[in-house]
């Protein structure tokens, strides 16, 4: 019975991996957080976001802040007078709903200057029309997956 429980466990696993990886939370600067020192367009760089991903900005509340900014106020490190981003908790947590390029800024003085700034690239989560080398290689990630649970279900029902 030990058996049989662990393979159904293991099957429902296998086909629902795809689905679980589908949306990525991401804490921007992972371990450092978000503070003064760290190099944000370093950690941005080898990650592609995409529409339904969040960001979380972790930080010492009082000691930070999180402003959604334009481009030029990007740039200029202007603070906006309006905080779009509701409340400044310390775990400050924005859902990418929309595709394009996005800027966030830290609104303590001196602080965006100081290299609190952060600027992604937010891609369509749908794929793209063509078929390209990723969308093929998910495709078969996901049979692989469904043909592994189907295999595990079947083992587990002849062991049950
Ligand atoms: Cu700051």
């Amino acid at each position: 019975m030990v058996v049989h429980r662990s393979l159904v466990i293991f099957a429902i696993v296998a086909l629902m991996a795809p689905v679980i990886s589908s949306a990525t939370e991401y804490v921007v600067g992972s371990g450092d957080g978000w503070n003064l020192g760290v190099k944000y367009d370093e950690w941005a760089k080898d990650k592609q976001f995409f529409v339904g991903d969040t960001l979380v900005f972790k930080y010492k509340a009082g000691s930070h802040n999180v402003y959604k900014v334009t481009g030029d106020q990007f740039k200029s490190c202007t603070v906006p007078s309006n905080n779009s981003l509701g409340s400044f908790t310390g775990n400050d947590t924005i859902n990418l709903a929309t595709a394009g390029t996005k800027w966030y800024i830290c609104g303590i003085k001196g602080h965006c200057d100081g290299g609190m700034k952060l600027k992604i690239t937010v891609l369509d989560a749908a794929p793209a029309p063509a078929p390209s080398a990723a969308t093929t290689l998910f495709a078969k990630a996901t049979g692989v997956h469904v043909l592994l649970g189907v295999i595990f279900a079947i083992a587990a029902l002849i062991t049950a």
